[in-house]
């Protein structure tokens, strides 16, 4: 449950305590550690209030044909499904190359059951949901900012804010229970335990103060990625998959006339959302689309000429440049999952691959093979830059500019490596 002081809180409309910029305080000398699952496997979730359009926007966004009907809790079962990322850097490659085979990165998004007010004590499908959320690595927080009496809104009108709170209030709630049980736990042990203990326990004790400072950041309305951490503290948090340390993007679905109209006519809807989002969640990014419209175009997928027929004329009808929203989502969805690709290239098959952001070489390697990490040698590295620059690996060569780096080097985004291993190096 609850404690009173987030009880007392709950009851204002505008409960978020200021939160602390992640850019303030004095510039860490250590590389700072990231908030969630070390893993290169990560996943985005379509987060939101029932019946706003997330599956229609899952459908447009990965070429699904999931269930989008208009009553709430349509979606239950949370669907996944795969997506390619856009990347010029890979499409260079492919080109400069030629390969027999290219192989993309992509992003793995989860279309979401809506969430209702209470869900954290069991409303609507409640825990199950919340479990839901707490399974993807990020999040995109789909809000409603289109008028359409024939679609019915659970809560009985168009309020995005009141539904951005809704959701924000729920994850917060889920994460203030788990941190007051765990918290709980923890001192309990710390209370009892002298110098002694096992292991585990010695550990509950190291982590309690951790708990504790979570549980007051939480409680005072904060969200846990907006707290600036130190690394022993971030490993604490990551182990308690927090719901409120996941990223989040906002993405609003307004009406198609406004979509089209965004670059022309100032959208109120848009700078309430933008200014709530400064406000309490700061440096959080905002992407508006169109449901409808984004549906309208991936009917087009197969026939990417007929799209950009569509775009065109959607374009001189405003007279202004049209685009998808959709590439720029995936981006900026690969970008908060701290994604970062580096690529393999030669004849055969250029190949995007998928690390977390600050990976060692050997463990990039690792991605391609286990046995790329166990034997790993060196890795051969050309930068993305130098080799559109000079035009080919033999002037990269020439130039003095492909490198070789050890087992201690850190891979860049849009590197392009060789790793050299020895394969007779037998595990142990
Ligand atoms: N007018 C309009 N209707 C939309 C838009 N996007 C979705 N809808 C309609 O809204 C209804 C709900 O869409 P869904 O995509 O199922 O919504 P959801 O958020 O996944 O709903 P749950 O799974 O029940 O939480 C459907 O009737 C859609 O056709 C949009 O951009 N404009
Ligand atoms: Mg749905």
């Amino acid at each position: 449950m609850a404690s009173t002081s987030i009880r007392t809180l709950l009851g204002t409309r505008n409960f978020y305590a200021k939160p602390v910029s992640r850019k303030n305080g004095a510039a860490p000398e250590e590389k700072k550690a990231l908030l969630g699952r070390p893993s290169n496997n990560l996943k985005i979730g379509i987060l939101g209030v029932p019946n706003i359009g997330k599956s229609t926007f899952f459908n447009a966004l990965t070429n699904s044909s999931v269930p989008a009907e208009n009553f709430p809790f349509c979606t239950i079962d949370p669907s996944e499904a795969r997506v390619i990322v856009p990347d010029n850097r890979f499409a260079w490659l492919a080109d400069h190359y030629k390969p027999q085979k290219e192989t993309p990165a992509y992003l793995t998004v989860i279309d979401i059951a809506g969430l209702v007010r209470g869900a954290a004590q069991g409303e609507g499908l409640g825990n199950a949901f919340l479990s839901h959320v707490r399974s993807v690595d990020a999040l995109f927080h789909l809000c409603r900012g289109f008028d359409d009496p024939g679609v019915m809104h659970v809560d009985g009108s168009v309020d995005p804010i009141r539904d951005l709170e809704t959701i924000h209030y729920e994850l917060l709630l889920r994460d203030i229970d788990w941190l007051q049980k765990v918290h709980q736990e923890y001192k309990v042990v710390a209370s009892r335990l002298g110098a002694g203990g096992n292991a585990v326990e010695k550990k509950k004790k190291e982590d309690f103060p951790t708990i504790t400072k979570c549980l007051e950041w939480v409680e005072k309305g904060n969200d846990i990625r907006m707290g600036d951490w130190t690394n022993k503290e971030v490993e604490v948090i990551n182990q308690q998959y927090l719901l409120t340390a996941k990223p989040m993007i906002y993405l609003v679905n307004i009406s198609e006339h406004d979509y089209l109209h965004l670059s022309k006519e100032p959208n109120p809807t848009i700078q309430r959302i933008q200014a709530w989002i400064d406000e309490n969640h700061p440096g959080d990014l905002l992407i508006p689309f169109s449901g409808s419209f984004e549906n309208q175009l991936s009917l087009f997928n197969d026939t990417p000429e007929d799209k950009q027929m569509v775009l065109e004329d959607a374009s001189q009808q405003v007279g202004a440049t049209i685009v998808s929203a959709l590439p720029e989502i995936i981006v900026n969805g690969r970008e908060a999952l701290n994604l970062h690709q580096f690529f393999t290239a030669g004849p055969g098959e250029v190949r995007s691959w998928t690390t977390r952001k600050d990976t060692l070489a050997p463990q990039a390697a690792g991605v391609i093979h286990t046995d790329f990490e166990r034997g790993f040698i060196m890795a051969e590295v050309m930068k993305m830059d130098d080799l559109k620059q000079l035009g080919s690996e033999a002037a990269v060569k020439a130039a003095g500019k492909y490198y070789s780096k050890g087992k201690e080097y850190t891979v860049d985004d849009g590197d392009v490596i060789y790793f050299k291993f020895n394969v007779t190096n037998k595990k142990k």
